[in-house]
């Protein structure tokens, strides 16, 4: 078993946070692998128009799995590459969870972002883990409580991040990796998640 330090987390947050848990020289390897992925423009419907998500997004995992958010995008499994796959089984091999699809969004610069939201389409069943990697850029996550008026508790995400999203998360929180004018790197996520469970 790796043996990392738990960072900087509030203990009331469900959250853990392993900033060095990829070596540098393996998030790289990772960095440019997931670049040669196969990236993917969407759009959502606001108010009955078009908008492109401000990001490129791709999924991988189990064969036939498909993914709807925010009721109008619908991302399709590509099969497991053998890289995703390893690094999946190393992250349930650290924290015990399960996962069987991953998505990864692909913030070209600071201009692409994701909005405040959780997690919780039903596919992923009851109370998922999520396990979020980090690559490239340092970006600011943010994560506030659903109760109203909450603060936000903001972490930067390095290269080669692990942040766990532990149950519970979804279910009372809500996360956003928002826009930064001064950043003109690209990063990558990949958010590995249980699908198709029963529970
Ligand atoms: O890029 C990130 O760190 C956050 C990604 C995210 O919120 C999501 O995929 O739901």
């Amino acid at each position: 078993m790796q043996q990392l330090t738990l960072f900087d987390v509030p203990s009331t947050l469900p959250v853990e946070h392993y900033p060095g848990f990829l070596h540098h020289s393996e998030a790289d390897a990772l960095m440019v692998h997931c670049k040669a992925l196969q990236w993917q423009q969407n759009e959502i419907r606001m108010l009955g128009k078009p908008l492109q998500v401000p990001r490129l997004e791709c999924m991988y995992g189990k064969d036939g799995a498909s993914y709807l958010y925010s009721g109008s995008v619908n991302l399709n499994a590509h099969l497991w590459t053998p890289e995703l796959l390893s690094l999946r089984d190393r992250i349930t091999a650290f924290c015990g969870h399960e996962f069987d699809i991953v998505i990864g969004n692909r913030y070209r610069t600071g201009l692409d972002s994701i909005g405040w939201h959780s997690d919780d389409e039903p596919s992923m069943g009851y109370r998922p883990a999520i396990a979020s990697i980090s690559l490239g850029a340092c970006r600011k996550f943010s994560i506030k409580s659903k109760v109203k008026g909450s603060k936000a508790t903001h972490f930067w995400l390095e290269h080669g991040s692990l942040l766990l999203m532990l149950p519970g998360c979804q279910e009372g929180y809500v996360h956003q990796l928002p826009k930064d004018n001064n950043c003109f790197l690209e990063r990558i996520n990949l958010t590995f998640r249980p699908y198709g469970r029963l529970k």
